[in-house]
């Protein structure tokens, strides 16, 4: 698989109730779903899911936050799919991030904010290898 990033849908976005409009920004943006589930993390998988973090001040927070309620876990394909992906959703701050994307419409802080994206097309492969089984990706 090649052009594919992996995304969440956060436990705050989630319990915002904005599954559907973050699915319809991701669909306007050009992404095709080649995977699509609603599950939640437990901590052992937030914690292995986060690794790299672990060293950093906010780890434990996040492993918490990611913990605490449903996501929806997708794979996405399109040309230049991680950096177009991570110019959708806009900076990691919300407070940060341009006008339009996903967010600064729906985050709610630094660390409750909204969307994951992949950061390269390795760790992409990972988290997609993560989350779901061969099956279970179109
Ligand atoms: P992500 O991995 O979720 O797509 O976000 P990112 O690349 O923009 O940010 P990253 O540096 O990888 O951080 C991972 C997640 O950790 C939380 N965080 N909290 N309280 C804080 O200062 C802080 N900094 C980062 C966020 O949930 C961030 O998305
Ligand atoms: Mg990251």
């Amino acid at each position: 698989m090649s052009n594919i990033t992996f995304t969440m849908i956060k436990p705050d976005a989630v319990a915002d109730g904005h599954i559907g409009a973050i699915l319809g920004k991701i669909a306007e943006g050009g992404f095709k779903i080649k995977a699509l589930k609603l599950t939640q993390l437990t901590v052992a998988d937030a914690k292995k899911f986060y690794e790299v973090h672990a060293e950093r001040p906010f780890y434990g927070e996040l492993v918490e936050f990611m913990s605490s309620g449903p996501i929806v876990a997708a794979v996405l394909e399109k040309d230049n799919a991680v950096e177009d992906f991570r110019t959708l959703i806009g900076a990691t701050n919300p407070a940060e991030a341009a006008e339009g994307t996903i967010r600064k419409m729906f985050a709610r802080s630094i660390g409750e904010n909204a969307v994951h994206g992949s950061d390269s097309d390795e760790n992409a492969l990972i988290e997609a290898r993560f989350h779901f089984s061969g099956r279970e990706i179109f």
